[in-house]
């Protein structure tokens, strides 16, 4: 009878710590969903955006300065259109005015934005990777005078 009652209380223990360990699962699940834009859903270059496009679905963000004026753009992957995504990057002027950039195609799914100093001088570079179907692409961007210059890809229009 003992017996017993000790392998309830631990099937019970067990049973806990499961349901714990799920929640927990699920709980970082939901914070990895909301993290997914990479930027807060209040950033203020972001609300900028949202309120000059409020149609647009923005698919990914990425935050940096990659204009080399000493304040943080922000580039924006988002779905204008259904047929395709795109990306501009919204300049930061530091005084509370924005600039955009041209607009590029942008893959279609799996977006990432990686910022890197590819050629040890400012402004930063940025990557931009992602896939469509099986086809898996990446490039590499810099902003030049206000516009996005693409200076190397690999399979990128493959997955636009
Ligand atoms: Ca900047």
């Amino acid at each position: 009878m003992k017996n017993e009652k000790i392998l309830v209380i631990c099937v019970l223990c067990c049973t806990f710590i499961f349901l714990v360990g799920c929640s927990a699962i699920f709980m970082e699940d939901s914070s990895v969903s909301g993290k997914e834009l990479s930027v807060a859903e209040d950033h203020e270059i972001l609300t900028y955006f949202r309120e000059k496009y409020p149609d647009y679905t923005i698919i990914k963000c990425g935050e940096e300065d990659v204009t080399g004026n000493g304040f943080k753009d922000l580039i924006v992957i988002h779905n204008r259109n259904k047929e395709q995504n795109s990306m501009v990057v919204i300049m930061n002027n530091g005084d509370g005015d924005y600039g955009f950039s041209n607009e590029l195609p942008a893959p279609a799914e799996n977006q990432q934005i990686e910022f890197k100093d590819i050629d040890n001088k400012p402004p930063i570079e940025f990557i931009v990777s992602g896939s469509k179907g099986s086809n898996f692409g990446l490039a590499i961007f810099r902003m030049v005078e206000g516009e996005i210059v693409d200076l190397f890809a690999d399979g990128f229009e493959d997955c636009c």
